[in-house]
């Protein structure tokens, strides 16, 4: 998406609200950002353009070890900041309501801050809950609220499970759901979870949701149920966990954040079942040798970790055992 007509002077405002973003000067960054909007460049454009960028150059920094978790919580701060303050801008809602969450397991808040914002600009009654809310608690939430919809943000193929369980939540109550958020890269995915609508940008979400307060969807899609092997994994996480760090040469000195990715691995190989993406599971491999390094883990770790933890999985686990040594290959 391109910022507007007058290139060059949106080029250099855009500039100097990086900049400003990167200093932690939300007030500049705020004003910056109203002359944008006052000038009439879209809001999706200025968070393409500027807060994606200033987020993504982050996340780099962050796996190469360049920056640590108080940068991070620092910047997306100031950009939280930003969102709220652009947000609380507009006018008092008069349109019908709708609830922006994450899905359970997942912490990328800052996604759906940006959603909620976008469409409190356009005249929506907002309720934003932001990270990993448990299905349960959404449900009864929704149910209190009957919202037109649930925009539901999902960042992490760690959070498919979750979102799965969020759908089936909100669908319980005949309520559409609309998706987005860099784990939803396609449209089978997003159906299998039971979706009824993904978009791209906010402005995308407000277009869906203009259409369903016309008409709300025939029939909504239907979530899946859990895979065979959930109440398994669950039962016999600990266990594998410790079997997996117990195959690592360096037990003794394993960082607890190894514990913690090895954590999230089974949940990646649950949300690959679940979706019928096998692909996914080696994908989350690839990035966990290539980030691990920056982090306190070899890759030599992370593997032995990981060949443990597909090992430590028989009887009922054993499909999902193979699934890991497929990934592992
Ligand atoms: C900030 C950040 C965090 C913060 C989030 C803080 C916050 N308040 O949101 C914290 C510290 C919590 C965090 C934690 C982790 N993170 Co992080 N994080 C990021 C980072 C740097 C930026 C994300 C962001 O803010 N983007 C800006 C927003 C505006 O963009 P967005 O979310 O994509 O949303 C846009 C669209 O997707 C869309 N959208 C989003 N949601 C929705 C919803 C609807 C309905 C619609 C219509 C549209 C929509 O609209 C937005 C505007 O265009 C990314 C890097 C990156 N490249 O994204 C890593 C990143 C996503 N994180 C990553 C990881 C690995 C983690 C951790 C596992 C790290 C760790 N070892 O602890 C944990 C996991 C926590 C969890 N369980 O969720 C990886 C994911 C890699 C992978 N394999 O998928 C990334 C890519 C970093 C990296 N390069 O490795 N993280």
């Amino acid at each position: 998406m391109s910022i507007g007509s007058d290139q060059h002077a949106r080029h250099d405002e855009r500039l100097a609200m990086l900049v400003a973003l990167v200093n932690g000067d939300v007030q500049l960054a705020y004003r910056l950002a109203l002359e944008l909007l006052a000038g009439g460049v879209p809001f999706d454009a200025i968070v393409v353009d500027v807060v994606t960028p200033v987020q993504e150059d982050l996340g780099r920094r962050w796996a190469a070890g360049e920056l640590g978790i108080a940068d991070e919580h620092s910047a997306s701060a100031t950009v939280d900041d930003l969102l709220v303050r652009l947000g609380a801008t507009a006018e008092s809602p008069r349109g019908p309501a709708v609830v922006v969450a994450n899905a359970e397991h997942d912490h990328h808040a800052l996604g759906g801050r940006v959603v909620a914002s976008a469409l409190a600009l356009e005249g929506y009654r907002v309720m934003f809950l932001g990270a990993s809310i448990p299905a349960v608690d959404l449900a009864d939430f929704l149910e209190m609220q009957q919202p037109l919809a649930l925009a539901l943000s999902c960042s992490m193929t760690t959070a498919l499970v979750g979102a799965a369980r969020s759908i089936a939540a909100a669908h319980e109550l005949a309520i559409p759901v609309v998706g987005g958020g860099r784990a939803l890269t396609t449209h089978e995915r997003a159906a299998r979870l039971g979706f009824d609508a993904i978009a791209r940008l906010p402005g995308d979400a407000v277009e869906i949701l203009r259409t369903w307060e016309q008409a709300p969807p025939d029939q909504l899609v239907t979530a899946p149920g859990p895979i065979p092997e959930h109440a398994a994994l669950i039962a016999q996480r600990h266990t594998l966990v410790s079997a997996a760090v117990n195959a690592t040469m360096a037990a003794d000195t394993m960082p607890a954040v190894l514990v913690e990715e090895l954590d999230r691995v089974l949940q990646v190989i649950e949300s690959a079942l679940l979706v019928e993406e096998p692909a996914l599971i080696a994908d989350h491999v690839q990035w966990l040798r290539e980030t691990g390094p920056a982090h306190g883990f070899a890759r030599t770790a992370s593997d032995a970790a990981l060949a443990g933890l597909a090992d430590a999985m028989s009887g009922e686990l054993q499909r999902v055992g193979e699934a890991l040594h497929v990934a592992l290959n």
